[in-house]
């Protein structure tokens, strides 16, 4: 089980690279995440975009990434079809989103007849590590799903767990996290949150074990969990926390990069390939662990 995004980066540096299409990559920061990812033997590359344009900026600015492919694609929408046909054609692994709006990217994923889609939502996992350095954390979703009902709540989860066990985590335990630890009515995720835990007792949601509603302190912390006498297997012990909608996990992933200086990586889930779509507040030590994580995925799926 891998047990921090250190061990995790490492891991996938001594595996064969996958390779990356990044859509519209003329970009300073998608550069210079490429030039180290490769550095660090995370990934290969392809950009899509003004071929012109990303050949000066690399010459400009000394990159070394001599060894990328660039295809010319000029709009937003171009370069994101381009991505993912590259990606449905074996030619490369993962798509990242580069320089453009998550919405025009997603509309090339999503496409029903070109894109990446599944039966399953598409979703979003933060991934960060407790401060001990003992294991991972997964939040989920922080990024995609605005505001999930049940049915969407219970792919988000699958999809999280499916992440999870991946990366060596067989069980994982699942925590529904809301203001409180209490089914309150005037609270509709709190009720979710219970219907949900009941589902996975009677084996409508596999391989975890779930449970909720919780606070964030009594989900990951035992000390806050025993004070409040909340017992069970995923009190204070939780490895997915499964946000109520995209307000609250949109802070808290920010939160724990501005405010508890973590280190983060995202993921895209429930598509046939998993997406590498890091927002600009992202640091570019966090744009490489998200590389790092999507990278690992593949080659599980491979190996
Ligand atoms: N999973 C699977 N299919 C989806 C999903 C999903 N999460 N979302 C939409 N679809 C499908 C629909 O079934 C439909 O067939 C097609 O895609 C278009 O659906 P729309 O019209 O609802 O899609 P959009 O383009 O309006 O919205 C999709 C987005 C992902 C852009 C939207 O959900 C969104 O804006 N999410 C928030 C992204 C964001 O702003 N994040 C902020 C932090 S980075």
């Amino acid at each position: 089980m891998i047990k921090s995004l250190a061990e995790l980066s490492q891991k996938v540096s001594g595996l064969p690279p996958n390779t990356i299409a990044v859509a519209q990559a003329a970009d300073e920061e998608v550069l210079e995440v490429a030039q180290l990812a490769l550095k660090k033997c995370l990934a290969k590359f392809v950009f899509l975009g003004d071929k012109k344009k990303i050949e000066e900026m690399i010459e400009k600015g000394n990159y070394k990434l001599d060894d990328v492919e660039i295809v010319d694609a000029t709009t937003d929408k171009e370069c994101s079809q381009k991505a993912v046909e590259l990606v449905r054609n074996g030619k490369a692994d993962i798509p990242m989103k580069g320089l453009l709006p998550t919405a025009e990217f997603m509309k090339a994923v999503l496409d029903r007849e070109h894109g990446l889609r599944t039966e399953q939502l598409v979703t979003q996992v933060t991934v960060t590590d407790s401060n001990d350095g003992e294991k991972l954390h997964f939040i989920t979703d922080c990024a995609m799903n605005i505001t999930p009902d049940l049915k969407n709540k219970k792919q988000i989860i699958e999809n999280a767990v499916s992440l999870a066990r991946s990366l060596g985590c067989d069980c994982p335990r699942v925590a529904l996290v809301t203001a409180l630890e209490t089914v309150n009515e005037a609270m509709p995720e709190t009720l979710d949150a219970a219907i949900l835990s009941k589902m996975n007792e009677r084996g409508q949601i596999k391989n975890c074990i779930v449970d909720g509603p919780f606070a964030l302190d009594n989900a990951i912390s035992e000390e806050s969990a025993l004070h409040k006498g909340i017992r069970g297997k995923v009190a204070g012990k939780a490895d997915v926390l499964v946000v109520s909608d995209i307000r609250m996990g949109n802070v808290l992933h920010k939160s724990l990069t501005y405010y508890a200086n973590k280190r983060v990586g995202s993921v895209i889930m429930g598509t046939s390939h998993p997406l590498v779509m890091t927002s600009r507040s992202d640091s570019i030590e966090d744009k490489l662990v998200s590389i790092a994580i999507s990278s690992l995925m593949v080659s599980n799926r491979h190996g």
